[in-house]
């Protein structure tokens, strides 16, 4: 699709309060996860810009709601990470606070993307995520990203640990590499169904 598509992404910018957010009614994607699970990486491999969003050398890096604008039709919104300890406790409160008035008052936001590392056990903020989303009525896919740090039969089986963890069916979620790109076709299909 050429919305996904090489020289049609721009970023617009970051946004640290509800005030800021974009105004032009444009459809959204968000991109969330904890700290430093590869939100950015999995976006710029989404566009094939390899440094289009910044990856973090330490985790906790993205700290506004980043906005990128995608072939003129729809933002992708990189979200803050969370669940990083050494983020004052101070500031995760303004993080959260933000991140949730955004994902509960956005009429704009198609679909959250939830990005989770498959080598690691389910976790409870992602569950308390999933659960929040199902409960304000926000449709997610979830991301197992990662993925080309396991072998194949590693991945079916923490897969399905994570399914059963997360409480998701095997529709609700794709396989994901951004070194890769493996999976990054089954989510541009995915991602063009929120949209339609
Ligand atoms: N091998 C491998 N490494 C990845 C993948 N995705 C991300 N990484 C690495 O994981 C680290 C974190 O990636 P980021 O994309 O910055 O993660 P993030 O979720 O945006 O991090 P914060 O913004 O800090 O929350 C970087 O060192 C990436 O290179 C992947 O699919 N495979
Ligand atoms: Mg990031």
């Amino acid at each position: 699709m050429s919305h996904w598509s090489q020289g049609r992404i721009s970023f617009v910018k970051s946004v640290y309060k509800t005030a800021n957010l974009p105004d032009d009614d444009l459809p959204e994607i968000a991109f969330a996860g904890r700290s430093n699970v590869g939100k950015s990486s999995l976006i710029n491999t989404l566009v094939n810009r390899r440094n289009l969003v910044k990856v973090s050398a330490r985790p906790g890096k993205t700290q506004a709601l980043n906005f990128f604008l995608a072939g003129d039709r729809l933002y992708l919104v990189d979200l803050p990470g969370y669940g990083y300890a050494k983020v004052p406790r101070k500031l995760q409160n303004d993080w959260q606070g933000l991140i949730s008035s955004y994902l509960t008052g956005r009429l704009a936001l198609c679909c959250v993307v939830v990005i989770v590392d498959i080598r690691h056990a389910a976790k409870t903020l992602d569950l308390e995520l999933l659960s929040w989303l199902r409960t304000i009525g926000v449709a997610y896919l979830v991301v197992y990203t990662k993925i080309d740090k396991l072998k194949r039969n590693q991945q079916l089986r923490q897969a399905a640990l994570l399914d059963a963890g997360l409480g998701i069916r095997p529709e609700q979620r794709l396989l994901f590499s951004a070194k890769s790109g493996e999976g990054r076709e089954k989510l541009i299909s995915k991602l063009d169904h929120f949209l339609a």
